[in-house]
């Protein structure tokens, strides 16, 4: 039987399309300033695990461990801008991450390291890229900051080419709802 194609994946909080199209919004804002690649609204997301070319006969397990995941659902506020001068990149980013981001990466390590997954050891910094390739990014623009109901999280790939990466959506899994707060 033919080997299955092996994929270059990602798990990741993908927006709905009102907090892709604010999040749009800001990258059009920095570009205005820095210049650069913006990347598309459809591509706007933030990596919660970077699993690196994963041969196709894994991708079930890899599936499995997303499906068997429990975390609750948040809310994030994205409510910084912020650089790499050196690789021209502009993100947004909490300045808090929420207790229930951090168990859903965990939760994520975890089930992958336990299918054998080499995930990167480097710690885990939430943000959403906006620009590649950024010129000038000595002043950034301030941030109108954007509020993100985060129900769900999802499969990626990511597709190499010469005019930058593109990104397809393979799955997405729900996150159990929020309890309700105790002042309601
Ligand atoms: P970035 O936006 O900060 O570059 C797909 O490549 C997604 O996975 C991007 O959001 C990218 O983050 C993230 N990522 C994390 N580790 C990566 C790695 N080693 N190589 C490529 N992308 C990585």
């Amino acid at each position: 039987m033919p080997a299955l194609p092996s994929k270059r994946l990602f798990f990741a909080l993908w927006p709905d399309a009102a907090v892709a199209r604010r999040l749009a919004a800001v990258a059009q804002r920095a570009h205005a300033v820095c210049g650069g690649r913006p990347l598309r609204r459809e591509d706007l997301h933030l990596t919660l695990a970077f699993l690196g070319t994963v041969p196709g006969e894994q991708l079930a397990a890899v599936r499995a461990v997303a499906a068997g995941i429990e975390c609750g659902s948040f809310r994030l506020e994205l409510d910084r801008l912020a650089c790499k001068r050196r690789q021209g990149m502009v993100w947004t980013a909490c300045a808090t991450k929420p207790a229930p981001l951090a168990d859903l990466v965990d939760a994520l390590q975890h089930g992958l390291r336990s299918i054998g997954c080499a995930l990167e050891e480097r710690r885990f910094a939430p943000h959403v890229t906006l620009l590649r390739k950024a010129q000038a990014v000595a002043a950034l623009p301030s941030l109108q900051p954007v509020a993100w109901s985060v129900l769900d999280f999802a499969l990626a790939e990511s597709q190499l080419a010469a005019s930058g990466a593109t990104y397809t959506l393979i799955e997405r899994w729900r996150l159990q709802p929020e309890p309700p707060s105790a002042a309601e």
